[in-house]
């Protein structure tokens, strides 16, 4: 085993995942619907894996112990990895994380976070994965994982079969394809109540309108390919904007109901909406989270942050390009312990 060290970006999804495939293996965690991501360049997970007399993991300079629930997953995706190529018992590793994001605030830092395990441990264990197959190993992760392997953006397919071959992340066009800036706009402190994983297992058992979200996503994907292509904003915009209220809708609907948002999110969509009218034009979606995500041009960004950065309630902005590739870096010089 080797030390290695990667970089992958957030992603924002676009064209939303919620929901997971139930007749398959959960282990898999493959997807109910597709997803289409822009990947995001300041937000950003850094993952070392190195050989150690046995596990641990730190992230942000905290060192959790095995049975932490942030470790145990960290582990267990370790585990998959090995397994992947391996039937022997996997090495001890150390790994050290930093999140240059807010974690669990519904800016997908599972998203960066399994994608630079992924790369990390393949690279230290020398594994000999192409993309499609770490991507593979990210999803199980995380699903917004699978997205962050690349840069620009992305679209993940849910696929039919039951071993999750053709559910594959392919990259669609690079960040050069257009300069775009999405506003993360900041709405309330603090992580989130519901899990995501948890949330949409209970959007799909008690939601009435989980079935309609599910076959509606393939058309709204398809739809947002031929928007990006194009540089359609309008298109693309509304699109993105009609996928996240359906989402949202799907979850407020569920027993209990799912509300991530807060007032000060509603308060920053009419401002932005208002900002539209007047002939500013942007774009909003939102997470599993209060915050909102604003889809500009580079050239509206500024004028857009100044009106969004002015709502009451707003405790930050964050102005983000459209992000690059991860990156993976072996040690050649670190041995086994
Ligand atoms: C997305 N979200 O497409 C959607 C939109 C949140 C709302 O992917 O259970 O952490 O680990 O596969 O990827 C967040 O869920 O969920 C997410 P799991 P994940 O970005």
């Amino acid at each position: 085993m080797k030390r290695a060290r990667a970089v992958a970006h957030s992603n924002i999804a676009l064209i939303k995942y919620w929901g997971k495939r139930t007749e398959t293996d959960p282990e898999l965690n493959l997807p109910a619907v597709g997803s289409l991501s822009m990947t995001l360049d300041e937000l950003r997970t850094d993952t070392q894996v190195a050989p150690a007399p046995r596990d641990r993991f730190v992230l942000d300079g905290k060192a959790y112990e095995g049975d932490a629930p942030e470790a145990s997953k960290v582990f267990a995706h370790l585990d998959r990895v090995w397994a992947s190529a391996h039937d022997s018992e996997r090495p001890g590793c150390e790994v050290t994380s930093t999140n240059h994001l807010p974690t669990a605030a519904g800016l997908a830092s599972s998203a960066s976070g399994f994608a630079a395990l992924t790369l990390a441990s393949a690279a230290a264990f020398e594994l000999d994965h192409g993309d499609v197959e770490l991507s593979a190993l990210a999803r199980r992760g995380s699903g917004s994982a699978a997205r962050s392997l690349w840069g620009g953006f992305v679209r993940l397919d849910a696929g039919n079969e039951a071993d999750g071959s053709d559910c594959v992340a392919r990259p669609l066009l690079p960040a050069s394809h257009w300069d775009l800036r999405l506003l993360v706009v900041h709405a309330a402190k603090g992580p989130k109540s519901v899990g995501s994983t948890e949330g949409m297992e209970r959007s799909r058992t008690t939601s009435p309108y989980y079935q309609a979200w599910v076959d509606t996503s393939p058309a709204d994907l398809d739809a947002a390919e031929v928007a990006l292509a194009e540089r359609n904003l309008l298109a693309l915009g509304q699109l993105m904007e009609h996928s996240c209220f359906k989402m949202h809708a799907c979850m407020m609907a569920s027993r209990p109901p799912l509300v991530y948002w807060r007032g000060t999110t509603l308060d920053v969509m009419h401002a932005l909406w208002q900002a539209r009218a007047e002939g500013l034009e942007g774009y909003a979606t939102s997470d599993a989270g209060p915050h909102v995500k604003v889809l500009c041009e580079a050239k509206d960004a500024p004028a857009l942050a100044e009106r969004l950065g002015a709502v009451p309630g707003v405790t930050k902005l964050q102005s983000v390009a459209v992000g690059p590739d991860a990156s993976v870096q072996v040690d050649e010089a670190a041995a086994n312990p």
